[in-house]
């Protein structure tokens, strides 16, 4: 823990207003920049902890069109909700604010601007995707297709979900429009172009050289892995109506790509923010004392790590991230979180069904937190979590000692006597806490400081049970205000060390200790007791007066948990109707066009997974012509020993395509079965309902 207050520009991702949060927003971004937040602010730093909405971009057109309402109907609703989630659960944003506000609007067509007049941009004409049927351009998530480097088959037009890869909208392989479902025809459009390729030594000496030792191993290895795939120039620029109009020459009818103006929304918060403080906002972005850690997903890391970077470096006036610690997903009961089949926790729905209970979800995804790899969300663990922990350890302890302080001696902190060995041991316990939850914080290890602090209840609960006051008042009293003495600075030190984790129940507790009196003030901001538990030897000096007991925690029954259950239940029966609805029949194909498509029978004769990827399957088919390689999105769904002397319908003369560096010569027909698992096209197969598609 350092004592010179240094000075912190935290972000945390912009969330898209096109749909409430739920618990993967929480463990993924917010809770941990949260934790990190507040820590440096009880350690007296000077901390900016700005956010937003990201109320551009496709995603929000495309809701808008299908609500029959506008970009900004959309925006200024989910606005409203997500703002509103982030303050029930007191993430401590200095300011949350929202791209479509005139100072982002601003700030970034003022940064896209110098970057124009400095020449940091390519101007080219280039053939990009067209929908002839809407009548317009196909960039981002208006258009799908295969990624090229791990085969993803729902790739967006800028990037790839699956392996996080930015791409151009004309590397995808089989591309279809996701407003029409037409295959897309090139179009000549002129955009401007962010020549990342320029910047590849650059970005390998900073990150893969400079932050091999201090950048989480997720985030370095996929920086590292894009860089060796080698660097191609971006399009920062779009044919849409909705976002920032292009600020220069030629411009018209187009707007700036939204993650070219999203991170920097980060700027205009802070802007915003300092406006309202009185504060100058340039030291936050442009000295380089400043420290600025990006909170993020992963999905987002390569805009973080490469594109935002090579703009602020381009630019020319602003600092580069000290960090960035980007959390993998968190997946629920198993499956992965999604917005689009409503299989999620909704923050405001969980508020709805567990009141007041903020500081149990946060200290749960916390404790589960997708730190290095997916983790997953069980209720089963939620309800364990609470009952074991917080309730059974943390809450029985303060409990305990707020109860019998009051029951003995009317709330009076007693005057201690000489202490036993026990004593000693403990206190001496008691103060390497303040620094090993600081250090595990300080290297964004916010499970194990977590893990920490519970292991510091679980030290009062066990002195107070071996102790055992309640027996010992009828023979021993000065023993016992020796005992009530420690186990009050204990329960002192858990409502300070508790404030990033568990910020509800630390208020609660400052208040039942009666963190008021000038001595013990915790002003949060200024200053804070943090770095006073190892080094005064009270925190809570006899003769203070103490408040009434108020439970921190309740136990979580398991009707409660079967209520949690049976709604995901309604939403899986919900998604398998969704899943079996017929889809409406393609356009009419002349029996010419079926005659070109030569499908066989084929036997699968050898199969293995191709390494890195999670959904490719290598298989050797024996089509009766040749024994040749064809690669399909299968692995997920089978292993290559159960799939090997299948017999398979083969689509033998599709054009040869390379996916992750293996040539596919061909396609093996698959289908989906009503629990969404790929299966080979054979009607007998269980589950396979008429009008399913094949393809
Ligand atoms: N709106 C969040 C996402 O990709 C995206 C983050 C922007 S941070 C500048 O889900
Ligand atoms: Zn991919």
């Amino acid at each position: 823990m350092s004592n010179t207050p240094q000075r912190y520009t935290i972000t945390a991702a912009l969330p898209y207003t096109n749909g409430p949060i739920h618990i993967g927003h929480l463990a993924g971004v917010y809770v941990p920049a949260d934790i990190y937040a507040r820590y440096l602010r009880m350690q007296g730093n000077d901390v900016a902890f700005v956010c937003g909405s990201d109320e551009h971009g496709v995603p929000i057109t495309i809701k808008a069109k299908k609500e029959g309402v506008t970009p900004q109907d959309i925006v200024d609703k989910y606005d409203g909700i997500i703002r509103k989630s982030f303050e029930d659960f007191g993430v401590s944003f200095d300011n949350y604010s929202r791209t479509s506000a005139k100072v982002h609007h601003d700030t970034a067509s003022a940064f896209f601007k110098k970057m124009y007049e400095d020449g940091k941009f390519i101007e080219e004409t280039t053939q990009q995707l067209y929908d002839e049927k809407a009548g317009q351009f196909l960039a981002d998530r208006f258009v799908t297709g295969n990624c090229p480097k791990c085969g993803n088959e729902e790739a967006y037009g800028d990037q790839c979900e699956s392996c996080g890869t930015s791409l151009n909208a004309t590397d995808l392989i089989n591309p279809k429009s996701a407003i029409t479902g037409e295959v897309p025809t090139l179009k000549e459009t002129r955009h401007w172009f962010l020549p990342l390729d320029q910047y590849q030594e650059w970005l390998d000496e900073w990150i893969v050289k400079g932050h091999a030792h201090d950048w989480k191993s997720n985030v370095h290895g996929q920086v590292k892995s894009w860089l060796n795939d080698g660097l191609r120039a971006r399009a920062v620029t779009r044919d849409l109506d909705w976002g920032i109009p292009v600020p220069v020459e030629g411009g018209d009818g187009k707007v700036l790509y939204v993650w070219f103006d999203a991170p920097i929304g980060y700027i205009s918060s802070t802007k915003e923010w300092a406006e309202r403080e009185g504060k100058d906002w340039e030291p936050y972005w442009k000295d380089e004392k400043t420290k600025l850690v990006h909170f993020i997903g992963k999905d987002n890391i390569v805009f973080h790590c490469i594109i935002f970077p090579v703009m602020l470096k381009a630019h020319g006036e602003y600092i580069l991230p000290e960090n960035v610690p980007a959390n993998e997903f968190l997946n629920l009961e198993g499956k992965k979180l999604s917005t689009s089949k409503n299989w999620a926790v909704w923050l405001h729905e969980y508020l709805e069904d567990f009141p007041n209970q903020q500081d149990v979800l946060r200290y749960v995804l916390t404790a589960n937190a997708p730190e290095a790899k997916d983790n997953d969300f069980t209720w089963k663990d939620f309800q364990a979590r609470n009952n074991n922990e917080l309730v059974a350890i943390f809450g029985n302890f303060i409990n305990r000692v707020v109860v019998l302080t009051n029951k003995y001696y009317s709330g009076i902190v007693p005057k201690p006597n000489d202490y036993s060995e026990v004593d000693e041991q403990t206190v001496t316990e008691l103060k390497a806490y303040p620094a090993v939850i600081a250090s595990s914080i300080e290297k964004y290890r916010f499970r194990e400081a977590q893990g920490e602090l519970m292991n510091l209840a679980r030290l009062g609960n066990k002195y107070l049970a071996d102790e055992e006051p309640w027996k010992l008042i009828k023979t021993d009293e000065e023993r016992v205000k020796t005992v009530m003495y420690v186990a009050l600075q204990i329960a002192s030190a858990l409502a300070t060390l508790s404030e990033p984790f568990l910020p509800f129940s630390s208020t609660k507790l400052q208040k039942m200790l009666n963190f008021t009196d000038a001595e013990s003030q915790l002003s949060g901001k200024e200053y804070s007791q943090w770095d006073k538990i190892a080094t005064r030897d009270s925190l809570l000096p006899a003769g203070h007066q103490i408040g009434k007991a108020e439970l921190l925690f309740s136990k979580i029954e398991d009707a409660q948990m079967q209520q949690q259950l049976d709604k995901l239940e309604a939403t899986k029966t919900a998604n398998a109707a969704e899943n079996n609805k017929v889809e409406p029949q393609k356009e009419t194909a002349t029996f010419e066009d079926f005659t070109k498509m030569d499908l066989r029978v084929g036997t699968i004769i050898e199969a293995h997974k191709l390494p890195k990827t999670k959904k490719l399957m290598v298989i050797k088919v024996d089509t009766g012509l040749d024994q040749r390689t064809v690669v399909s999105g299968i692995a997920e769904h089978y292993k290559a020993e159960e799939i090997i002397g299948k017999k398979v319908t083969v689509l033998a003369n599709l054009a040869p395509r390379k996916l992750r560096g293996v040539e596919s010569q061909g396609m093996i027909l698959m289908t989906e079965n009503s629990a969404g698992k790929l299966v080979f096209v054979n009607p007998d197969e269980d589950g396979v309902e008429p009008g399913t598609t094949i393809n």
